[in-house]
């Protein structure tokens, strides 16, 4: 078992959010979904205040090694996603954590109180780090913000809350110590780099929305080194993410730090990612023990 901001999962294999609808992946599998899904904690697509169409096609770019998108968080607002996709995430067989996207602290407020408030969510992530939203603010790129916005929040819930930072800060251990004064349970990070590409023949932005997020492997080197400062700056648990594809870079993810790791990008290309990662992982770990005890080698 391990044990996140007081919620015990089963193991420590997240996905990141926003990569895995199970909602629709249960359409296609039916209830052999639940007999094998394959995180240990389900964390929501963000959800705001009020319903969003997310932004103009194209969304998504492929790049050497990762992809960007720009999917500029559709979702059915907070009234449609307490009534209907709840209900429907309650059925899933590993604890629920919601994620949250406020335009300003009365939104916030607002989210956080009502999704608090369900005793079908036992987390709450406060997503300050989307890099999609037209209005170009990421709460989370400055510590002040981010502590104004934890201080605000922290008193509504006795949930966990988890702040998911964005690696477009230009010093994020600062941001998380931010947020862990200000009273986070727990981190999570990274978000996707900002990033763009071209039309290849009229070289205007290829994207809907201009620009993107970087995600993927692409990313992954950069993901550990903040993992790895972030979590040596505070006391809160992390949740690692950024180009996770085996149990050995989940691996490496733990060692720098995270109690759990998240995995994104790879779950587009393998809906069965998240159980294959936790049974490598598995592996990894067992090898790495019996090496330290002076077993087989
Ligand atoms: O919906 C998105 O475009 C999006 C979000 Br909310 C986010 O947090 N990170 C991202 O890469 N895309």
């Amino acid at each position: 078992m391990v044990d996140l901001c007081g919620v015990q999962l089963r193991g420590p294999v997240l996905n990141g959010s926003g990569t895995y609808d199970p909602i629709a992946a249960r359409r296609t599998f039916g209830d052999e979904l639940l007999e094998r899904f394959p995180f240990d904690c389900f964390v929501s697509k963000t959800i705001t205040l009020a319903p969003r169409q997310g932004n103009p096609p194209p969304r998504l770019w492929e790049t050497p090694a990762g992809l960007i998108n720009s999917i500029g968080l559709p979702n059915k607002g907070l009234e449609g996603f307490l009534a209907e996709d709840l209900p429907k995430l309650a059925e899933l067989p590993a604890p629920l954590c919601v994620s949250v996207m406020g335009f300003d602290h009365e939104e916030l407020r607002r989210l956080v109180t009502e999704v608090g408030a369900r005793e079908e969510v036992a987390l709450i992530e406060l997503n300050f780090s989307c890099p999609n939203v037209e209005t170009g603010l990421i709460m989370g790129a400055d510590p002040s913000e981010t502590a104004s916005a934890v201080s605000a929040l922290r008193p509504l819930t006795t949930k966990p809350l988890i702040v998911k930072l964005t690696p477009n800060a230009t010093d994020p251990a600062a941001v998380a110590k931010a947020a862990e004064g200000a009273g986070a349970d727990g981190l999570s990070l990274i978000n996707t780099l900002k990033g763009m590409a071209l039309h290849p023949r009229t070289r205007q932005p290829w994207l809907g929305g201009t620009t993107g997020g970087v995600s993927g492997p692409a990313v992954r080197a950069v993901a550990l080194e903040q993992v790895h400062s972030v979590s040596r700056a505070v006391r809160i648990p992390t949740i690692g993410m950024g180009g996770i594809a085996s149990g050995r870079d989940a691996a490496d993810f733990l060692s720098a730090g995270a109690t759990c790791i998240a995995v994104g990008t790879e779950s587009f290309r393998d809906p069965t990612a998240g159980a294959r990662i936790a049974a490598e992982l598995e592996l990894v770990s067992r090898k790495e023990r019996e090496f330290s005890s002076g077993g087989v080698r």
